[in-house]
């Protein structure tokens, strides 16, 4: 008869393979598991859903309430920018024929204000620029070498290849995220940019004590709760602010700005254009899980992985999802769909396996099916294309080689997509 220890050394044995089985990042298509594509015109009751009107009426309104209680989290309330103020402008030395703007907006509730910087170029010669409005990760003053953009004094995720140290900005990262927004060329095609630092909406960690969310707060709660909005919602509300700002902006073609977001911001950009119908289109650049990719096929990023990493950046809800996919009654194509009939263009990087390339490319694939509804064009091979095959419909789509990043070949091809697919839109 087995004894005691050894009893305990197998169920031990047994604990550890399972452990180690469920963390191992899948990168294997043979190990993606069977799924069902949820329908996104069939209702949660199971009644098929035949045209525009009864997406827009009835399916569209269940799943906007699902993506919101169970996976971004619901706003507990109702608030707008209250004031802006121009606090610079005039003519960049940096990029050629571009204007600059630099806006404080504010908000207050109550006693409390928030107030986040957005930086604007805009191309001189146009009276309405159509823009890209997008949040970065390093505060303003890292997009750009221009010495006279502002440097946020909001909290800083330390960086030591970016001299970030206390939590702070400082000179030394003027300009070390400029490799990813090619505002020259956004200029010379006739757009402009639009962007703010989104720890000045919510910092970037486990911790709602500080940016918007205890706006909110009754007596002696210290965090949103079950069901209430996370980080990701909250940076997408902050981009609403933003486009409630440019409405007002007479330089700006308030018709078509254009939500943009890489990675986390990605994923952000796609809530905020669900969310707000002012945003012409949405681009989602390497978005990954909780963004463009599927979560049910359980390639790179799992649900169970990130809702241990960032707890804060969706509700409560979500993390019964982790290890638990079947349970699942959406999926990601079905948050692209909520866009439609707004363009859309989901992109990859072919090393980027961690967000699941083929992941994202089947998310816009299937999000076609309310698309077409619209009598919009879609992607209409199930086969992802080759990389640097770029595929510019109303649902667009393209991969590139080399890794998570955004490069100036993805700035080429969201700039031809806007000019020729999102400017004849309206
Ligand atoms: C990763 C995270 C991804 C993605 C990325 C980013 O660590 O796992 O979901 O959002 O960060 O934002 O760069």
């Amino acid at each position: 008869m087995m004894n005691r220890v050894g009893l305990i050394s197998i169920v031990l044995l047994f604990l550890c393979h399972w452990s180690y089985s469920q963390s191992r990042t899948n990168y294997d298509e043979e190990q993606v598991p069977q799924f069902e594509i949820p329908d996104p015109l069939m209702t949660f009751s199971g009644e098929q859903v035949e045209d525009a009107k009864t997406w827009l009426e009835k399916r569209r309104p269940e799943l906007m309430d699902f993506f919101t209680t169970e996976m971004f989290g619901k706003i507990p309330g109702e608030l707008g920018m209250t004031s802006f103020k121009i606090l610079e402008e005039g003519p960049s030395t940096v990029y050629s024929g571009a204007l600059r703007q630099q806006v404080k907006i504010s908000i207050i509730k109550g006693n409390s204000q928030l107030d986040f910087n957005l930086l604007l170029y805009l191309p001189k010669g146009k009276t309405k620029a159509p823009i890209f409005l997008g949040p970065n990760f390093y505060g303003n003053h890292s997009v750009t070498l221009d010495e006279k953009v502002v440097i946020s004094d909001a909290w800083a995720r330390n960086n030591p290849s970016y001299d970030i140290s206390d939590n702070s900005f400082t000179e030394t990262s003027r300009g070390v995220r400029s490799y990813r927004w090619a505002i020259q060329d956004i200029i010379d095609a006739g757009f402009g940019l639009a962007t703010f630092y989104y720890g000045e909406i919510d910092p970037d960690k486990n911790d709602f004590s500080d940016g918007i969310h205890p706006f909110f707060y009754q007596s002696g709660q210290s965090r949103p709760k079950n069901g209430e909005w996370g980080s990701i919602a909250a940076w997408a509300w902050g981009m609403s602010r933003a486009m409630d700002y440019l409405q007002e902006n007479e330089k700006v073609d308030s018709d078509h700005i254009i939500a943009f977001g890489h990675s986390r911001l990605g994923k952000t950009a796609l809530w905020a254009a669900a969310n707000d119908d002012r945003f012409a289109a949405a681009i989602s650049n390497n978005s990954g899980c909780g963004g463009a990719a599927l979560s049910k096929r359980k390639y790179g990023e799992t649900l169970a992985v990130i809702n241990k990493s960032f707890p804060h950046w969706f509700t409560e809800n979500f993390k019964k999802y982790g290890h638990n996919e079947e349970k699942l009654p959406v999926d990601q194509h079905e948050l692209i769909s909520l866009i439609a009939p707004r363009p859309v263009y989901v992109a990859s990087a072919v090393e980027d396996r961690w967000a699941d390339p083929k992941g994202e490319y089947l998310g816009a694939y299937y999000s076609g099916k309310v698309y077409k509804l619209f009598g919009k064009s879609v992607l209409e091979n199930p086969e992802m294309p080759e990389i640097h095959q770029p595929l510019h419909q109303s649902v667009a789509y393209h991969i590139r080689e080399g890794k998570h990043n955004v490069t100036d070949y993805d700035w080429g091809q969201y700039l031809k997509w806007a000019s020729d697919v999102v400017m004849k839109e309206k």
